[in-house]
């Protein structure tokens, strides 16, 4: 059983090392400035709201809300010249979040990329929306 005697003394460093990290890693968040907090609904084929302004270089927290008791959704926002990348799955009834920080000032799209076999995509039904960076 020397697996056993290897994880239990691999216990009480990874506990130090969650005592000294942690708050330092909590402390770098908030000292990079206000986050901006946006939360989106999703449900019935539609963001809402359906635009939302930031702030260029100050860090985004975005909570999705999934309204709809069965079906999925997604937030998807891929820009590679602005550095956006983002895919993210909102499950039926539940709350996702995803942080990021856009640095280009701009427009951009965001949709939903759920789409059934032989159905319209969400996107194709109207669930998309625009993020504008100041
Ligand atoms: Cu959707």
């Amino acid at each position: 059983m020397r697996r056993d005697v290897f994880s239990k003394s691999a216990v009480p460093i990874l506990v130090l090392i969650g005592i000294f990290f942690f708050p330092a890693l909590a402390f770098q968040v908030h000292a990079e400035g206000t986050s901006q907090a946006v939360t989106l609904t999703l449900g019935d084929y539609r963001f809402d709201p359906d635009s939302i302004e930031v702030q260029s270089s100050q860090p985004v927290i975005l909570t999705l809300i999934n309204k709809d008791g069965i079906t999925p959704h997604n937030f998807t926002l891929q820009d590679t010249a602005a550095g956006l990348d983002i895919d993210i799955n909102v499950s039926a009834g539940s709350t996702s979040m995803v942080e990021f920080t856009p640095e280009k000032p701009g427009t951009y799209t965001f949709y939903c990329a759920k789409k059934l076999p032989f159905m319209k995509s969400h996107r194709a039904r109207g669930m998309e929306g625009t993020l504008i960076v100041r």
